[in-house]
């Protein structure tokens, strides 16, 4: 049986799951998305999601033509449609089909795709013995250029520095912004623990606002953990006691190497740990729905 792709309002077969080569999302890059994890026949965190594709949507002017509940309920579909009750979910808003030239106005219709995955976890050796980042020379794009904190469907910038951190033999680059501070890594925010407290960068560190993140803000203040919102450079990443990732896809990563340095003793930590248990209790226990 093939999987079902939503396309356009109709679930159709993956083989006829096809956009126009003269789609803005094809040929500018012109749209939005989301990466959306689905546990035990739920969207996690759906309102957070939900959300932050119409805030994309609001700041590069596209209006999606379909309501939140619609989408909620085409995501829905498209997962029952599959017989998934974890999955990985690639919600993609396009301009839609235009002309050759960059001008918008001559899309008439924004497209609207749901694709539903198997989970494709990564290999459970990074969550164990942890990964090594390197430091990229590409930066994160300032928010005077397309904010960061839109989700778009151009992440050329964030690939060049993943290619940089392959060349280097790492899984995962970390992305500085145009002040120098850590920002973030291509997929993923960036958490430090020195002395028992977590720092990670603010919003306005250039950063894309990671549900995943606010996810493990939340969980540090259930487990009575201090976690600070502010801004930090490379010499504390590299001082750190501890150091992990957070990401839809990834959940949460431990960093054991930033640049060669061994962060505390070269293995996940402690807290780190805690918090990755923490999260799989927190993913059972979500309920965030739209209104
Ligand atoms: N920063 C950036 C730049 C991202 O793209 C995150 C942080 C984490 O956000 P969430 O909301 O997922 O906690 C992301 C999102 C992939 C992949 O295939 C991952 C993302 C986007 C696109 C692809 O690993 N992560």
């Amino acid at each position: 049986m093939s999987i079902k792709i939503f396309l356009d309002g109709q679930l159709v077969d993956k083989e006829d799951a096809k956009v126009s080569v003269f789609d803005h999302g094809f040929l500018y890059g012109d749209g939005i998305f989301e990466g959306i994890r689905y546990y035990n026949g739920k969207i996690f965190r759906e309102k957070q999601h939900i959300d932050r594709l119409w805030d994309s949507a609001k700041t590069v002017n596209i209006e999606i033509p379909m309501t939140k509940q619609e989408v909620v309920k085409a995501i829905n579909d498209t997962v029952k449609a599959n017989g998934f009750t974890d999955a990985y979910i690639r919600l993609i808003v396009s301009r839609g089909e235009g002309n050759l030239g960059i001008d918008p106005r001559s899309c008439k219709r924004p497209s609207v795709i749901v694709i539903a995955q198997a989970l494709s976890l990564y290999p459970a050796e990074f969550y164990e013995k942890g990964i090594k980042i390197v430091t990229a020379s590409t930066i994160r794009n300032p928010s005077d250029s397309l904010s960061p904190r839109v989700k778009s469907l151009n992440y050329l910038n964030n690939i060049m520095a993943k290619i940089e951190a392959h060349v280097a033999g790492c899984e995962e680059a970390l992305m500085l912004n145009h002040k120098g501070d850590v920002c973030e890594c291509t997929g993923d925010n960036i958490f430090i623990i020195r002395n028992g407290k977590l720092l990670t960068p603010p919003i306005d560190a250039c950063i894309l606002e990671g549900v995943t993140r606010n996810v493990v803000i939340e969980i540090c203040k259930e487990l009575g953990l201090e976690c600070a919102e502010a801004a930090f450079t490379r010499h504390d990443v590299y001082t750190a006691d501890e150091c992990f990732l957070t990401g839809s896809a990834a959940e949460l990563i431990p960093v054991v190497a930033v640049d060669g340095r061994a962060i505390g003793d070269g293995k996940p930590g402690k807290i780190t740990n805690q918090i990755l248990a923490a999260f799989a209790d927190f993913v059972r226990r979500d309920n965030s729905r739209i209104e």
